[in-house]
């Protein structure tokens, strides 16, 4: 880092006066497990193990349409961004990777960012497209759709800057495309909603021929918002069959946002792993709509309930069975580093927590019919609190105890404040 990052010495000194405690909580917690028959520190591995990628698009400050207020000190461009996912990555020990999204993430040399990022820690997951926003000295506009547009000189634009995605994806050492189109429909009988589908397909069709042999793409469905009557890709069912029409390298990423209120999730997960179409997910929460909430703050039975499928699906070796995990929020009201850092421990909690289900246990009762019996051995793995686990793994990783109260310690918001002097014209809206 060029800048002011936060120093071995600080987090050593964090570290150390919380060590007592969590030495004391941490066995605790490891002789309840036991008595269960969990390892808790084979539990603490697997936690080491996991991690999920940020969103360039996260670490700034978010907005509504109504406004963005720009917080102190936030990123002014992308090498900004990567030295706030290494801070994150620095204390939380989660998010050894990050997502970026194209044109926002442009930049003239991609090889030198890869090393930058290298430099950080940090590799890239999945490459986002962008074709829901006119660019500057863009020849023809998105307005009204993009690979699915009526016009195909529009589509072809589309698609081919899909095409560069993929080409930057390789330079930055990515193995995947996301495809998220704002594509639909305000009235209906404003679009043909099977002709919108043909051409998306179409579409699709050649952005799949561009694909590198070791690539997926992910397409990510949508159930409204920026179109309200329709949207081509509207729902699991339609990105399903999408993926399967193109093929294999074709799987179905779940953005948690993107369901109507009270749809089972979970159950959409079990479907996409069982038919080998589950290529990955946007985690957030959500408690009307595409909120881009928190993870895991509005509903964390929910996102259990989500890594319960996963870790059956991965106990079963499910044919085809390598989400990726990506967050997308958008932080309105927090530093977005400490909602990223909590977001990323709020997967690994729920992930220790159905790590810990007795899966033996869980299949007697299925198979006995016993339906609350069933029911409390899901419960007794939502209900443990693995907070020592999770301090643990951080700290064996070489993170922090606490990551957000040594993160405020450090004054790294304060130092950025004065080495990132806010730039003019940074828009409203999601970035
Ligand atoms: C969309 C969708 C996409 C994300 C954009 C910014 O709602 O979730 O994944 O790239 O927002
Ligand atoms: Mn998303
Ligand atoms: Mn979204």
């Amino acid at each position: 880092m060029t800048g002011f990052s936060i120093s071995e010495d600080l987090l050593q000194a964090e570290n150390a006066a919380r060590r007592p405690a969590l030495d004391e909580d941490y066995a605790a917690l490891a002789r309840a497990l036991g008595r269960r028959g969990i390892d808790a520190d084979a539990l603490t591995r697997q936690v080491m193990a996991f991690g999920v990628a940020i969103p360039t698009w996260g670490v700034g400050t978010g907005g509504t349409r109504f406004a963005r207020f720009p917080g102190p000190g936030e990123p002014r461009h992308l090498f900004d961004k990567l030295e706030d996912c290494a801070t994150i990555h620095r204390l939380a020990r989660a998010t050894p990777t990050i997502s970026p999204h194209f044109p926002w993430d442009a930049t003239s040399d991609y090889a030198a960012l890869r090393d930058v990022a290298a430099n950080h820690g940090l590799a890239f997951d999945a490459v986002n497209s962008n074709t829901f926003q006119d660019q500057p000295n863009q020849a023809h506009s998105y307005k009204f759709g993009s690979l699915s547009h009526v016009d195909p000189a529009v589509r072809a634009q589309a698609v081919a800057h899909n095409i560069d995605c993929i080409a930057i994806g390789q330079k930055l050492g990515s193995k995947a495309l996301t495809v998220w189109i704002a594509d639909g429909a305000n009235f209906a009988g404003q679009s043909n909603l099977t002709l919108a589908l043909d051409r998306y397909l179409a579409s699709m069709r050649e952005i799949y021929a561009g694909l590198p042999g070791d690539w997926r793409v992910f397409l990510e469905h949508k159930l409204y918002e920026p179109a309200f009557y329709a949207t081509v890709i509207s729902d699991w069912g339609t990105s399903f069959a999408a993926a399967q029409e193109l093929g294999p390298q074709a799987q179905c990423l779940v953005d948690l946002g993107h369901h109507a209120p009270n749809v089972n999730i979970e159950q959409i997960v079990a479907r996409l792993v069982r038919f080998g179409k589950l290529g990955g997910f946007h985690f957030n929460d959500s408690k009307y709509g595409d909120d881009d909430l928190d993870t895991g703050s509005v509903e964390p039975f929910r996102l259990f309930l989500v890594f319960n499928e996963l870790i059956d699906a991965g106990l079963r070796g499910a044919d085809g069975f390598a989400p990726a995990y990506m967050l997308d929020q958008s932080h309105n009201v927090t530093d977005p580093i400490e909602s990223l850092m909590q977001s990323a421990i709020e997967l690994q909690r729920a992930y220790a927590q159905a790590l810990i289900v007795d899966r033996s246990a869980l299949a007697a009762a299925q198979a006995a019919n016993d339906a609350l019996g069933a029911h409390l051995e899901l419960k007794r793995g939502f209900t443990t609190d693995v907070s020592p686990i999770l301090a643990m793994a951080r700290l064996r990783a070489g993170g922090a105890i606490a990551p957000i109260e040594t993160y405020r310690a450090s004054g790294y918001r304060q130092h950025k404040t004065k080495e990132r002097p806010p730039v003019a014209g940074t828009s409203a809206g999601i970035v």
